[in-house]
């Protein structure tokens, strides 16, 4: 589990034992990549060279470390002389592959960036194609969510010094949904329909003002998993890469058992995924 993370409260410890069952007769796996789901977990590779490698883009000197399965990009001056500007790491991929699907994408980080750099510094990630644009800027305590530059801005006070699970959702009727810690935001119309041909994800760290250490846990993407599937990268069975994103539901942070990235993983449906599920999951994952 990724220290960007707060540690898991004592109520957890028996879904943790449940899981360990789970956990000690398959082999866990970090980054998956198929046609329906996307993921970078910051397990053991840099972006550049994961399973799915991303793009990297930025100025190249940000210093860079795996940590806890997190990826930490510090950025500060640099080379770059006067301010605003300096460092910037960011990784870049298109995904034009997931145009007319119901489409999500979720991250998990923590900025230390004042939030003076609400302005060009901190945490970025940006999904852009044709009309549409979703822009989020993350410090230590302000996020900033841009979406066009015919709509106000909107800037949400986050705790400082935790990390953040952050989604988007993008409906195939043309809604769009914005979640801070699995509660709705922000919601609307989407200017043109997103993803399109043209749609690209970029997401990373770059000072503006001030340094900054910027710890991401993970990027998701892709189709919406089925509620109550269990099958978290919609390909038809329950497995090993499914069971990684369940652990995650079940032991990440509160808000992540009744948030809507883990409607998947509630094979009850009574409204949160937890203990209640796993031997739902087991049953489907072994063909019991
Ligand atoms: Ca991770
Ligand atoms: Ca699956
Ligand atoms: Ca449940």
């Amino acid at each position: 589990m990724c220290t960007a993370s707060p540690p898991p409260p004592v109520n957890r410890k028996m879904k943790k034992r449940l899981l360990l069952f789970l956990l000690a007769n398959f082999l866990i796996r970090g980054s998956i990549a198929n046609s329906q789901v996307v993921t970078y977990e910051a397990v053991a590779a840099f972006p550049e060279s994961d399973v799915f490698p991303w793009t990297r883009v930025g100025t190249f000197d940000a210093t860079r470390a795996l940590i806890d399965d997190c990826i930490m990009i510090d950025v500060d001056l640099g080379i770059w002389a006067p301010t605003p500007g300096g460092e910037q790491d960011f990784y870049r991929r298109s995904i034009p592959e997931f145009q007319g699907s119901p489409f999500f994408v979720q991250w998990r980080c923590r900025s230390t960036a004042p939030n003076s750099e609400i302005a060009g510094g901190g945490s970025f990630i940006n999904s852009w194609g044709g009309a549409s644009a979703y822009h989020f800027t993350i410090t230590v305590d302000l996020v900033q969510f841009f979406r066009d530059s015919f709509l106000p801005i909107l800037q949400f006070p986050i705790e400082a010094n935790k990390a953040h699970t952050y989604r988007v959702e993008c409906l195939t009727n043309a809604m769009y949904y914005v979640f801070i810690d699995g509660v709705l935001v922000d919601s609307g119309t989407q200017e043109g329909l997103f993803p399109n041909t043209s749609a690209k994800i970029i997401w990373g760290a770059q000072m503006w003002n001030a340094p900054s250490i910027n710890t991401w846990d993970y990027v998701r993407y892709g189709v919406i998993p089925t509620e109550h599937s269990g099958d978290f990268n919609n390909n038809g069975t329950i497995d090993d890469t499914d069971l990684y994103y369940f652990v995650d539901c079940l032991l990440g942070p509160d808000y992540d058992a009744a948030g809507p990235g883990c409607k998947w993983a509630d094979l009850n449906a009574d409204g949160k995924a937890d203990a209640a599920d796993i031997q739902s999951f087991a049953n489907a994952m072994t063909g019991a």
